[in-house]
């Protein structure tokens, strides 16, 4: 699905801001609710943002949030196609306009649109209502619900009791936007990129909406281009660079390429711009390599979290992060535990950053493993893969996070899962992250690499970083032989409340957390089939309510408002000190 931008063949109307909320608190069905308006008496909240922390009687309001505001069809849009745009709501949505049901959209953390046909789409003053549904299910993707005996994923026995270890946070989260497009229209463009002897090759697959026949597409990269026609609503394109530069965090070149859709009289109907990074990843043996050359990545898993804001999009607080990431020497963070918003996969293109793309199958257990589930868990890799294929930062797959994975139920589940990836890009490795041994984690082989957490000196061995050192090894290398191939440290760390010191250092104090990591990293940097570490976790960041989250977690290595903890500078001095960077 293409990111809605403003051109001249393409308007825009945001419609973030303020909108009047209703929470549906007698779990009433959908249709008594308020399709067709408000209680005058509803009350206000911002989009996007989160419900939780912007009026204090919603802080542990988990189910189904209406919000309606009034907007504008330009009378210049005339009979152009009009489609309403969510970049993502905190859970299923539906969504209805002046009354009328437009839709649903199951799942969170992905964007949906629906088309504004008839007179939805007149000139003129509409109603807009969306309902969210955040409620936590037993049964979703990702589970919603702990506490449960059988429940071996386990964070809960908290205030929500989710079965994982972040806060369950409700709203629409980014951008809500109107946009009109021309009759025929590009609907969706694909990108591949190779290289060969020092040149570049674009691929471009392109679905055009159209009724006509005779259409071209055009695709201009500087002083590239190619044209080529529109058969039955599909097009291809193929552009060489000579002396290419290949995109790299050293060098995150974007090729700008115009798509232009002509008609048989060339008058232009559509124009889409692409940013283009060519470059390629594989991994190969125990190596995962960009551009052919081995990469070792260093960095976090990170959240979308933010005070007051909760999981939505800041863009100021993306550019802090970015700041932060590159002072401190990082070159790659995870989205973990779900898709972050599209911009800040823009921004991680031009910046250079390399991205581990995640789904929101978090703590995936037994239960979840049936026909139903599977599919539903295909339907999202797909539709995650169609939003986030273009960006060159995005080099890995990431299909779940901590699943125990003990049948055979499970197992095939996850081969499913590897397998629809890779049908629908075949250009990326595909990974999970897995936790606890390789016989919770049947089926890992299929993956081409994996990720394993590990908190030696604080789960485990609590207090003993140095005599735990040699059991990371161990664990890290029973995966490797398992998969056959690399591995990622994809979290470890421990909790530090930001100014409590201890000499000797002991858990919780920031000297503990800066010796944990700093040990633990050079323990294992010259492991020759490690590819990565990734501390855990960028910033602290607000979880359910449990008697071991004070205030939430605590394993940032900045604060939850950004401040650098101890970790922060040491890791600085390690991540940019070139003898303390893995040997290869
Ligand atoms: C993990 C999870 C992460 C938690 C972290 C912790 O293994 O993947 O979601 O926040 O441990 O701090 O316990």
């Amino acid at each position: 699905m293409l990111y809605p931008k403003l051109n001249a063949y393409r308007e825009l109307v945001g419609l973030d801001g303020i909108y009047r909320f209703a929470p549906n608190r007698e779990d009433r069905a959908s249709g008594d609710c308020w399709p067709d308006g408000l209680p005058v008496n509803a009350l206000e909240l911002a989009v996007p943002g989160s419900w939780n922390e912007q009026l204090r009687d919603l802080h542990e309001f988990h189910g189904e949030g209406w919000y309606e505001r009034d907007f504008y069809v330009p009378a210049s849009w005339g009979e152009r196609c009009v489609f309403l745009r969510i970049g993502s709501t905190a859970g299923n949505a539906r969504v209805w306009v002046d009354g009328c049901l437009l839709g649903e959209h199951i799942g969170p953390h992905l964007p949906f649109e629906f088309e504004l046909k008839g007179g939805l789409k007149s000139p003129g003053a509409h109603r807009l209502t969306i309902a969210v549904d955040n409620t936590l299910r037993w049964m979703s993707l990702p589970p919603g619900q702990a506490r449960r005996d059988e429940d071996r994923a386990g964070f809960g026995l908290g205030c929500p009791d989710v079965p994982y270890d972040f806060f369950p946070y409700g709203g629409i989260h980014r951008s809500v936007q109107l946009y009109a497009v021309n009759r025929d229209h590009i609907s969706d463009l694909s990108v591949r990129t190779s290289l060969d002897a020092g040149s570049g090759h674009i691929e471009i697959a392109g679905k055009i909406r159209t009724r006509e026949t005779g259409l071209r597409m055009r695709v201009e990269a500087g002083a590239y281009g190619v044209e080529s026609s529109v058969e039955g609503g599909t097009v291809e394109a193929k552009l060489t660079i000579p002396s290419v530069r290949p995109w790299c965090p050293a060098d995150p070149h974007l090729y700008k390429c115009v798509c232009t859709l002509v008609d048989e009289s060339g008058t232009v109907a559509d124009e889409y711009v692409l940013q283009i990074g060519v470059r390629t990843v594989e991994v190969r043996g125990n190596e995962l390599l960009l551009n052919g050359e081995p990469i070792f990545l260093h960095g976090f898993g990170k959240h979308e979290d933010f005070p007051i804001l909760g999981k939505a999009w800041a863009p100021a607080v993306a550019i802090r992060d970015y700041d932060l990431m590159r002072w401190i020497g990082a070159n790659s963070f995870r989205t973990s535990h779900y898709p972050y918003a599209e911009e800040m996969l823009d921004m991680a293109d031009r910046l250079g950053f390399l991205v581990i793309d995640e789904t929101p199958f978090v703590s995936l257990s037994e239960r979840v493993y049936t026909d139903a589930c599977r599919e539903q868990a295909c339907a999202v890799i797909r539709e995650l893969i169609e939003r986030d294929r273009n960006h060159p930062s995005v080099i890995l797959w990431s299909l779940a996070n901590e699943p125990y994975i003990e049948s055979d139920a499970g197992e095939r589940f996850f081969r499913e899962m590897a397998a629809c990836a890779r049908e629908a890009d075949p250009s990326r490795p595909v990974m999970y992250v897995a936790h606890e041994s390789p016989q919770q984690n049947r089926g890992a082989e299929c993956f081409d690499l994996i990720g394993v957490n590990k908190y030696f000196g604080w789960y485990h061995e609590t207090g003993d970083i140095d005599g735990s050192l040699h059991k990371l090894t161990d664990i890290l290398t029973a995966f490797h032989l398992q998969v056959n191939g690399p591995v990622l440290l994809a979290e470890f760390g421990a909790d530090a409340v930001a100014g409590l010191h201890s000499d000797p250092p002991v858990l919780f104090s920031e000297e503990y957390q800066a010796d944990t990591i700093c040990k633990q990293y050079q323990h294992v940097r010259n492991l020759p089939w490690l590819i990565g570490t990734h501390v855990w976790n960028f910033a602290d960041f607000k979880t359910a309510q449990t008697i071991n989250r004070v205030g939430g977690n605590k394993k940032g290595v900045f604060t939850r408002d950004r401040q650098p903890k101890l970790a922060a500078h040491t890791l600085r001095q390690l991540w940019n000190d070139t003898d303390a960077k893995p040997t290869r």
